[in-house]
């Protein structure tokens, strides 16, 4: 039995399962979290109402991180070190931040402004794209794996989102390029129709 998918195609947490599944088959089910009905589906399904939310058989799995270990085990994927979760951690600090900006954006509320909630979100991410600097100009260029899908897919879809810019940070530009070309990585990009 083929796995089912559940996500958006913007979202980086679906985006980089996707990209893990680059050769697992699966049906992929859009779901839109923001109206009612996606809403309504989405919280028949987790409580946390959050995607990604994986379906293998009578199994619901949720939280992209959790569906990474699950895919893991199952298909024979290296499990990620200390150092890689520690990285992992980072990333997914980053785009938690990212994601609380946005609706942020979404609620009006200005996320150029001064106030404390938007400081520490965007110290968080300011202080993540420091720290992963060294990764992002090394062993980041070379390896593709669970922690290189994160970066990649949350740097693309921060800008897209306007939660970041790269002007000052020409090395994430380099990560960029560095990985646009491969073929999953063309296969899941955020849709032009949404841009
Ligand atoms: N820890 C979760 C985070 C997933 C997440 O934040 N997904 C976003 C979409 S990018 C979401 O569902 N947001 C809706 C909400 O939090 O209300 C994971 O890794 O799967």
């Amino acid at each position: 039995m083929s796995y089912t998918l559940i996500g958006s195609h913007p979202s980086p947490f679906v985006r980089r399962i996707r990209m893990l599944m680059e050769s697992i088959p699966f049906d992929f089910r859009e779901i839109n979290i923001y109206e009612s009905e996606g809403n309504l589906e989405l919280s028949r399904l987790t409580p946390v109402k959050q995607i990604p939310v994986l379906i293998d058989g009578d199994r619901t799995i949720w939280d992209s991180r959790i569906i990474f270990g699950y895919l893991s085990d199952k298909h024979g994927i290296a499990r990620l070190n200390w150092e890689q979760d520690n990285l992992l951690t980072a990333v997914d600090g980053a785009l938690n931040s990212g994601v609380a900006l946005l609706l942020m954006k979404r609620s009006g509320i200005d996320i150029t402004s001064p106030l404390m909630l938007v400081n520490r979100h965007r110290e968080r991410i300011d202080s993540v794209l420091e720290f992963l600097l060294p990764y992002a100009t090394n062993e980041g260029l070379r390896e593709w794996n669970f922690v290189t899908m994160s970066l990649y897919s949350f740097l693309d879809w921060a800008l897209f989102r306007e939660v970041i810019t790269l002007d000052s940070r020409p090395a994430y530009k380099n990560f960029l390029l560095t990985h646009a070309e491969r073929p999953i990585v063309r296969t899941t990009q955020i849709p032009e129709a949404l841009k």
